[in-house]
Formats: structure tokens, C-alpha cells, sequence
């Protein structure tokens, strides 16, 4: 059971995340894109050459994509059309990942929602 635990996110929290101090830039991040609503980083632990994450600056409930609820229609679009920008910024022209992990069984570690974006190299499917 220990083990089982373990291969999954961690819990929901409700609580300010590391995120939030990227977006204040009180912890040091390499930005690629940013704007008043939304900024994008490299992860810290790329799984591909090319690996973003997009966010929203204010997280507004937005712990993950399961809270959305419909005040929150612009700012995710804003964030997938966020990551299109990024993809073509970073030059991922023969295509890309996006990713949005949510909850435990999701593999999400940060209550922040983010679009990962991912690419640099083929992509497989199933995911794992
Ligand atoms: P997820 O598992 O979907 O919640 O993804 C969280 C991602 O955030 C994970 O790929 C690693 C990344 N990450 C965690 N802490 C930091 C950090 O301090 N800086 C950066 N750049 N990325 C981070």
C-alpha cells in the first residue's frame, strides 16, 4: 500500500504553492513568455528538450483544472492559446504535447493549474 501511494500527485491543497513565487520572481525561473495574465517558465525537471509550463499570474481557485468552474472560460483559453505561442516561440513545428495533470491519479504535484508543454522530440501514446 505504501508503495501504491507513492505512485501517484500529491493531495489537493488549497494552499499557496511554490508558483506563486516564481510569478513574483522571488524564486529564480528562466521566463520565455509573460504578459499581466499569464507567464510561462521551464520546468524544473524537463521531460522532453523542450518542457514549459504555463500558468495563470492570479490563481483564483484555479488550484487545478477539476475547480474550473465558468468565470474561469477566458483565462483557460488564454492559457492553451498561451501555450500555442510558446510552442511556435520555442520552435516545436512537427508538433507538441500539452498536458494538464489533475489530482492524485493525475500525477499533479502543484495546486496551481498549468499546461505543461512539452516536445523536442516524438511523443508516444498511451501516456504512462
Ligand atoms: P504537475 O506534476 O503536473 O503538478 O507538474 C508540476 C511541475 O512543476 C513539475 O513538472 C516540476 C515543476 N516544478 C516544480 N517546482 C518547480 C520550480 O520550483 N521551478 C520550476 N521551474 N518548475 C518546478
Amino acid at each position: 500500500a505504501e508503495k501504491e501511494a507513492a505512485l501517484t500527485g500529491a493531495a489537493p491543497s488549497d494552499s499557496p504553492t511554490i508558483f506563486d513565487k516564481i510569478i513574483n520572481k522571488e524564486v529564480p525561473s528562466t521566463v520565455v513568455y509573460e504578459d499581466d495574465k499569464v507567464i510561462a517558465f521551464k520546468d524544473i525537471e524537463p521531460q522532453a528538450p523542450t518542457h514549459i509550463l504555463v500558468i495563470p499570474k492570479v490563481r483564483d481557485g484555479l488550484t487545478g483544472l477539476s475547480k474550473a468552474e465558468e468565470r474561469h472560460c477566458e483565462i483557460l483559453g488564454r492559457l492553451l492559446y498561451t501555450a500555442k505561442l510558446v510552442a511556435k516561440q520555442e520552435g516545436l513545428d512537427d508538433g507538441f504535447r500539452i498536458v494538464i495533470n489533475d489530482g492524485p491519479n493525475g500525477w499533479q504535484t502543484i495546486y496551481h493549474i498549468h499546461v505543461h508543454v512539452i516536445g523536442g522530440r516524438q511523443m508516444n501514446w498511451p501516456p504512462g
